[in-house]
């Protein structure tokens, strides 16, 4: 116990000289925008350690931050990306100290206007995570990848104007309560393209996160090969767990007749299966071996469920 506090003690120093992140810029459909373009960000890149506190949401007091005229189109089904850095003047080789580890996550909270609308409250949907798997953290890919934070911006979602909240959470010193460090800030965007066939439950922020979670109060350096608990609900409309057949099928709304269903469906498994089979034929030899993939799923069953993907099937 003495052990584990003397280490968290010793990380949250070593983290004060190069230690806290900023969501500084966001990618989209090919360009990167400006520094502060279309995101609230901040003048001090110090996080949030309240969880029951306003800033939770777009980041604030204690740190100042900057409204944004600018919104940014982003399409439906597209995969964005936030850029992450130490300062909003540091370069891709000083995005966060790498004791910062934790997960990655990103939500969303439609809203009648982006530059205008308030972060706090209700509203709020998570689409992406990325916690631990193969006992890589999230936040540690970010690092690697030059503060690269990728993030699917779900089809099935109604077109108009979002506040995309995207986050990093730093665990080294949570292994007490309000230990935890969390960063975030948010960009104004407008969707485009959207199938508008699911309304995401969403919840509050604050709210979503209680101090006490075991994703923010965790001791890591004791954690073991113990898994990791994300925190913050996710909906399920949007997880992969709708693949199985029998959610796929309670959520049909508009099932075909039986009678025409079954030979057209068979005939489309058969000539998907005749592409995917030539399409292998003409790829493999040029691909590096991978893990072994099942009949149709392929490698879905591979899948981690810490770093989901959000992928919409339902239309609730
Ligand atoms: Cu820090």
């Amino acid at each position: 116990m003495r052990t584990n506090a003397i280490l968290s003690l010793a990380a949250s120093v070593a983290s004060l000289a190069s230690a806290h992140t900023i969501f500084v810029q966001l990618e989209s459909g090919g360009t990167t925008y400006p520094v502060s373009h279309g995101i609230r960000t901040p003048s001090y890149d110090g996080p949030i350690q309240d969880v029951s506190s306003d800033s939770l949401a777009c980041n604030g007091p204690p740190n100042p931050t900057t409204p944004s005229d600018k919104i940014i189109d982003v399409q439906a089904g597209s995969t964005v990306t936030a850029v992450w850095r130490h300062t909003l003047t540091s370069g891709a080789d000083d995005v966060m100290d790498a004791s910062h580890k934790g997960p990655t996550l990103a939500y969303l909270k439609k809203v009648d206007s982006a530059t205008s609308a308030a972060g706090p409250g209700n509203g709020w949907f998570k689409i992406q995570q990325d916690g631990l798997s193969g006992g890589v953290w999230g936040t540690s890919k970010v690092i690697e990848n030059g503060g690269l934070h990728s993030i699917k911006i779900p089809d099935c979602l109604a077109d108009g104007q979002y506040l995309l909240r995207a986050e990093m959470i730093a665990l080294h010193a949570a292994g007490s309560s309000g230990g935890a460090q969390l960063y975030m800030e948010c960009a104004q965007i407008n969707i485009k393209g959207g199938k508008a066939t699911a309304s995401p439950q969403t919840y509050s922020i604050p709210g979503i996160y209680k101090a006490n979670d075991p994703g923010l109060l965790i001791n890591i350096y004791s954690m073991g090969s113990s898994s990791y608990v994300i925190p913050g609900k996710t909906p399920d409309f949007l997880t992969l767990k709708h693949l199985s057949r029998k959610n796929i099928h309670s959520h049909d709304e508009n099932p075909m007749p039986s009678l025409i269903s079954l030979p057209l469906a068979l005939a489309v498994v058969c000539v998907l299966l005749l592409a995917k089979y030539l399409w292998t034929r003409s790829t493999q030899s040029r691909l590096p071996p991978g893990p072994k993939p099942l009949p149709l799923i392929d490698n879905l069953h591979q899948v981690s469920k810490s770093q989901l993907m959000m992928i919409c099937f339902a239309s609730p």
